[in-house]
């Protein structure tokens, strides 16, 4: 999300006329979605991740209570913030809407001015949100994603029987290169060496996150291990080519490569040691000489 992007809201309510009016009421500012029902909502708050819901309560079908409840249960939607829109006025029913996780209730008939106000509000929240789980998960040096970040990653579900390959970069003799060229010429090392793996990952559909100091850890989905072999050793031959200027001459570095590859488990989760086999092999790389990519020695 970038911080200008238009910001979404789902609406949704069985009567067209309701839809029409909220559609109206917020067009101009957000990306408006519509849905005609529970199921119908469920359905594009998967796929669209809205950044806020307006729910009816009454509705042929699933309630708004019931789409609540649905919405709270999976990972995906249980983070977006649900306002109910809804004729039932009943001090009851505002209790229950509330206690079930929803921000805000409102009572038709509305002042579509302090609707609006009220969303306004809803979305600033949701943004500053958003910004702080960017800063939390990336890394300000280098922009990559973080160790925080990664391990997200490495705890998510996914499709059991498939390839994953991880694959730990370290660069070698960083701390002599600090000793010697000062540690802001080292912090410039790390972004020149992070933009390689950044464009060499992304062209192979992976993702590489900084997992500490001068410490890297690239994530190879859906690659046989031959493949990903092939990747870090682009990887390692691009860093090597490098040429980074300093006021003494041109300084190159190396990187040593471990990694691993395994198969997704039957519970869609990558096994556990998978992040040790490939630092056992960055390991190996090291006492092989630095400069080489070694893959699984276990
Ligand atoms: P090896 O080849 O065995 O990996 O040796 P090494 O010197 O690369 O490894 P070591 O773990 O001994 O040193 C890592 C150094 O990385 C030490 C630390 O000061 C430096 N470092 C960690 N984070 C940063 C950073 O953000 N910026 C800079 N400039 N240096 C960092
Ligand atoms: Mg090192
Ligand atoms: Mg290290």
């Amino acid at each position: 999300m970038s911080a200008l992007e238009k910001q979404s809201i789902l609406i949704v309510d069985d009567e067209a006329n309701n839809r029409t009016v909220l559609m109206e009421m917020f067009k101009n500012h957000y990306k408006v979605i519509l849905a005609k029902s529970g199921e119908m909502a469920l359905e594009l708050a998967q796929k669209h991740a809205p950044d806020l819901i307006l729910l009816d309560v009454l509705m042929a079908g699933m309630s708004g209570y019931e789409t609540l409840e649905q919405l709270k249960a999976k990972d995906v939607t249980r983070e977006i913030p649900v306002v109910f829109i809804t004729a039932l006025d009943g001090s009851v029913d505002e209790e229950k809407g509330l206690l079930l996780g929803a921000v805000d209730y409102i009572t038709k008939p509305f002042h579509p001015a302090i609707v609006r106000a009220r969303v306004k509000n809803h979305l600033r929240w949701v943004r500053q949100k958003q910004l702080l789980e960017r800063f939390a998960m990336f890394d300000p040096l280098t922009e990559l994603p973080n160790r925080r970040r990664l391990d997200r990653l490495l705890a998510a579900d996914y499709e059991p029987g498939k390839k994953i390959s991880i694959a730990m970069i370290d660069i070698d003799f960083f701390k002599k290169i600090n000793d010697v060229h000062g540690h802001s010429f080292g912090d410039r090392v790390l972004q020149l060496v992070s933009d390689v793996f950044r464009e060499t990952i992304a062209a192979s559909g992976g993702q590489i996150a900084r997992y500490g100091g001068e410490e890297f850890v690239a994530w190879l989905p859906e690659s046989s291990r031959e493949m990903a072999e092939q990747i870090c050793e682009r990887i390692r031959a691009t860093v090597q080519s490098l040429e980074i200027d300093h006021l003494t001459g041109v300084i190159r570095v190396t990187v040593s490569i471990g990694g691993a590859t395994s198969m997704i488990d039957e519970n869609g989760k990558l096994p556990s040691n998978i992040v040790d086999r490939a630092d056992q092999a960055v390991y190996e790389a090291k006492s092989r000489g630095r400069n080489c990519v070694v893959w699984d020695v276990i």
